[in-house]
């Protein structure tokens, strides 16, 4: 049977726009490239020499891993060497890193992501994902500032992940459906396994972190008492599913047809997760696979960025799912409502 790559995909899809000038098919195959390399350390993340602390802290406050900082570097160089990019904003970095060799200065884009989602799951072989978005810069001249990064998420040109799982999968879209690839590690080659992935019309798992249970908004609380109901005609009491890696419970839910939450608390009202480089892209992914995503009242693509790092809550999932959640937080928390 004929198989499709990712590059066969991307140049097929780029047909598509008589006006497009291939850069960002360029940049896509990029990331694909990077992600190969980040693959390969990440399978052999339980032999050990790449394992432990690299003995820095993040802009998050957080540990780095060695991993953390392998895969920051490779997408960094990948996007360097190819060119279309002009500037990065990673989670691993707290300023936005310049690409200002001859060829990158000129990129036509900008790339927000985190390059190791979920990295705490390394030692326990869990999944763990790479987030990425793609804007066109604003800026028209000299190097990116950035101004060119805080744009709302319906600017996006482009957004997908990798996850690092079972096998490995690029899963991406650039507003027209999202497609997925899986990796044959056999020919290092991404080849199109999940063609058009959509949710499920309405779906019977919930994810969201109950250990917070009594720091949520009582919309939240409320939520899942809704979840944990018996009620044959609506398929519940739901199925509880949480991994502590997004990638890959958005991953799961996307197929299987269920809501990822990570709230605001009363701790932290805008709860855990980044907008550029966590939020937006699965945001994209979800609306361009028929489902939604809120921070609990506001579409997330429509929140107008203020800072690279800035977090937001995020509620995600099939439009029936979301839409519940978001009646619940309308009703009991209207005060958690920010912007
Ligand atoms: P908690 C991983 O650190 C991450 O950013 C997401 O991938 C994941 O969904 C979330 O944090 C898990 O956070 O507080 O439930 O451990």
């Amino acid at each position: 049977m004929k198989f499709k790559t990712l590059t066969e995909f991307i140049i097929e899809k780029q047909a598509d726009y008589p006006q497009a000038s291939g850069e960002l098919s360029r940049l896509l195959n990029d990331i694909g490239i990077a992600a190969k390399f980040v693959n390969r350390e990440v399978n052999r993340a339980g032999l050990g020499e790449v394992m432990g602390y690299a003995g820095e802290v993040n802009v998050q406050g957080e540990d780095q891993k060695k991993l953390d900082v392998y895969a920051n570097d490779q997408f960094i160089a990948a996007l360097k060497s190819g060119g279309q990019c002009c500037a990065i904003g990673s989670e691993e970095n707290e300023d936005i890193i310049i690409l200002d060799s001859e060829i990158s200065r000129y990129g036509k884009y900008v790339v927000a992501m985190d390059p190791l989602d979920g990295s705490s799951n390394i030692e326990s072989n869990v999944s763990i994902g790479t987030l990425f978005s793609i804007y066109r810069r604003r800026t028209i001249r000299g190097a990116a500032t950035l101004e060119d990064f805080l744009q709302p998420g319906r600017n996006l040109v482009a957004s997908g992940y990798v996850i690092y799982g079972s096998s490995t999968m690029l899963v991406y879209t650039t507003g027209n459906g999202v497609n997925g690839f899986t990796l044959d590690p056999s020919v290092g080659l991404f080849i199109l396994s999940h063609p058009d992935m959509r949710y499920p019309e309405t779906g019977s798992i919930y994810s969201i972190n109950e250990a917070n249970y009594f720091s949520f908004p009582e919309g939240v609380r409320q939520y899942i008492h809704y979840c944990q109901e018996e009620d044959q005609e609506t398929r519940r009491p739901y199925s509880t599913r949480y991994i502590g890696s997004m990638v890959a419970d958005f991953h799961r839910n996307v197929i299987r047809g269920g809501i990822f939450i990570y709230p605001g608390t009363t701790k932290n009202k805008n709860g855990k997760l980044r907008l550029l480089y966590e939020c937006n892209p699965v945001a994209f992914l979800a609306e361009q696979a028929g489902g939604s995503a809120s921070d609990g009242f506001r579409r997330i693509l429509d929140i107008q960025p203020t800072s690279l790092h800035e977090r937001v809550p995020l509620f995600v999932g099939p439009v029936t799912m979301v839409k519940k959640a978001e009646e619940f937080m309308t009703l009991f928390s209207a005060d958690f409502k920010i912007g």
